[in-house]
């Protein structure tokens, strides 16, 4: 009788209730959550552009309350950067510089031993630096896509407020 008042036939009830079982019991790695409106799909990450101006630890805060394994957006290839280039170049109407997960993990104790570690824990060699970047030294520990084309890596001051780019799993 409940089922009625609620709108649903007893075989949707059961579908409902069979879907919030799955949903349960899936282990949380399984539950797909779509890339919202607004956001670029590449291959199998979900692409975020915020233009709220954070430094670079809180958006790469904010960044992991935006999906699964949410972090500051990793570039892992030439066709990559070129989509996160495109994207950035639509939405980011101010033109600033833009956050990615991209950080001196050895905190810049010299320049030659600079250590530059993707916060997603994605290991790929591509880091399409600008020309004389990275030159920041014990200074500049952070990294931005810097140029109006969005196209390549500068390092930067970590407390510079600027919008950032996340990137979730879908
Ligand atoms: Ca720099």
């Amino acid at each position: 009788m409940m089922v009625v008042q609620m709108g649903l036939d007893s075989s949707s009830y059961l579908s409902l209730w069979g879907l919030w079982v799955v949903f349960l019991f899936q282990p949380a790695s399984a539950i797909m959550i779509p890339c919202p409106r607004g956001g670029m799909v590449y291959k199998n990450g979900c692409f975020g552009f915020f233009s709220v101006r954070l430094n670079w630890e809180r958006a790469e805060v904010a960044c992991q309350t935006f999906g699964l394994n949410g972090h500051l957006a990793s570039v892992h290839d030439p066709r990559e950067q070129k989509a996160i280039a495109k994207y950035i170049k639509q939405v980011n109407v101010a033109g600033l510089p833009v956050w990615l997960g991209l950080h001196d993990a050895k905190r810049g104790s010299s320049k030659l031993s600079r250590q530059f570690k993707w916060t997603d824990g994605s290991r790929v060699p591509y880091m399409p630096w600008n020309i004389g970047e990275p030159d920041g030294g014990t200074y500049e520990l952070c990294v931005e896509l810097g140029s109006s084309a969005f196209d390549v890596l500068n390092d930067q001051s970590c407390e510079r407020q600027q919008p950032y780019l996340c990137r979730f799993e879908i």
